[in-house]
């Protein structure tokens, strides 16, 4: 599959920038495509700056609202990226139409934090604008949602999150969740490693969009997971996940290979991936309430075998029994036994719901500010009624 991938803000930029690292190791590992464009948008010029993988000229890092912000950003104001973006998004919609081989992709994939002001603000506006001009691809979102220290730290991140989930879920055709506190689970250091944090994020596309991509047989599974499977998986609220069980290097001798014990190995290490895929969701969700999923199984091609593929179908319906299954083998992986799995269409987010309930209690104070604001200004205003103006 292949995606026009564009990043809001620092966090959106950042992925973004992750995205294009991805395609240029598919392209020198694979010698395959996935991503025809990436492109960087933001109201910060010195973050364009920052970004390493992604064309450095100014139809690929695209700075709006530069009037507006003077390049530094909209402070978490995410009213005031949605403005800019409606403004400036003919800017974006140009720039997309330039790149060169825009017309091969199969979808956009428009990237941001939701609780910052640039990328929360601007990437609903721009899905919006996108699918009107290109009604024949699908839209998809990825939605980054904020550590937990920063929900208290500051309450526009909660108000930030609940705005921009809404407007995203009237537009996106499907909005891939990631909590970024689940990447310091294991690891605390992680939480000063953001870097690690969008490789990690990251990863699981990797298999997914190459496995459709592949030219040679010997790479072609039995059971190919292309664009097609994708599109008819992504709806709605969306999880992503992604195991591994390592493989031994050495050769293992031909008449071991036929082994029963092997085989019973190999079912146990895919379960193994599948079980790790699940745990690691890119959030907390409860599987049962998915409505459509799909797991790729990459390996070596002689540890692939249909009762394998079919261990790891029983596993995935017994836990997300209402959800309509689709699956696929590649057999690219030399030392691993990789498992990807999605779980879309989701019928209830427990922390998106969180969010939207909060922000309700901070509504009412946000409004009660703004009037406040309004009424001072009004105040200074008055005063200077009877003085002449130079204009
Ligand atoms: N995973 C991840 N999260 C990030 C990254 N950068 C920022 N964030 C998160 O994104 C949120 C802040 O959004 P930013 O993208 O920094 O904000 P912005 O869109 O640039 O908006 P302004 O700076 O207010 O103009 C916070 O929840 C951060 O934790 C990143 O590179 N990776
Ligand atoms: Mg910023």
């Amino acid at each position: 599959m292949k995606l026009v991938v564009i990043g809001f803000g620092q966090c959106g930029c950042r992925i973004a920038d992750e995205f294009a690292r991805l395609n240029r190791r598919a392209h020198a590992q694979r010698g395959i495509e996935i991503t025809p464009g990436v492109f960087a948008v933001n109201t910060d010029a010195a973050d364009l700056s920052g970004l390493t993988c992604i064309q450095s000229d100014y139809q690929h890092r695209i700075l709006i609202g530069g009037r507006k912000t003077g390049g530094h950003g909209v402070g978490k104001i995410n009213e005031l990226g949605a403005e800019i973006a409606r403004e400036d998004g003919d800017k974006v919609v140009d720039a997309i139409r330039t790149a060169r081989r825009f017309f091969e992709s199969d979808a956009f994939l428009l990237v941001a934090g939701t609780a910052g002001g640039t990328g929360s603000g601007a990437i609903s506006v721009m899905t919006q604008l996108i699918k009107e001009r290109y009604m024949d691809k699908p839209v998809y979102n990825i939605a980054v949602l904020p550590f937990e220290h920063e929900e208290t730290a500051e309450e526009r991140t909660i108000y930030n999150s609940a705005t921009c989930l809404k407007s995203i879920n009237s537009v996106a055709d499907a909005i891939i969740l990631i909590d970024n506190q689940r990447y310091i689970r294991k690891d605390f250091s992680l939480r000063n490693n953001i870097a690690k944090i969008n490789n990690m994020i990251v990863e699981p596309f990797y298999n997914l969009l190459c496995a459709g991509e592949e030219k040679k047989p010997k790479y072609i599974g039995t059971r190919i997971l292309d664009a097609g499977d994708i599109i008819q998986t992504l709806s709605g609220w969306t999880v992503i996940g992604y195991g591994t069980s390592p493989l031994p290097t050495f050769k293992i001798p031909f008449f071991l290979s036929r082994d029963f014990r092997k085989k019973s190995t190999e079912t146990h290490k895919g379960i193994h991936a599948m079980d790790e895929a699940i745990s690691e969701l890119s959030l907390k969700c409860n599987p049962i309430d998915s409505g459509r999923a799909l797991y790729l199984l990459s390996a070596p091609a002689q540890e692939i075998n249909m009762d394998l593929i079919k261990e790891l179908g029983d596993y995935l319906k017994d836990i997300a029994s209402e959800a309509t299954l689709r699956n696929g083998d590649y057999p690219r992986e030399r030392s691993a036994l990789d498992v990807t799995v999605i779980l879309s269409e989701l019928k209830d987010v427990e922390k998106v719901r969180k969010y939207y309930a909060k922000s309700l209690t901070l509504i009412d104070e946000v409004k009660k500010r703004r009037e406040e604001l309004k009424s001072k200004l009004k105040g200074i205003d008055d005063a200077s009624s009877d003085i002449p103006s130079l204009l």
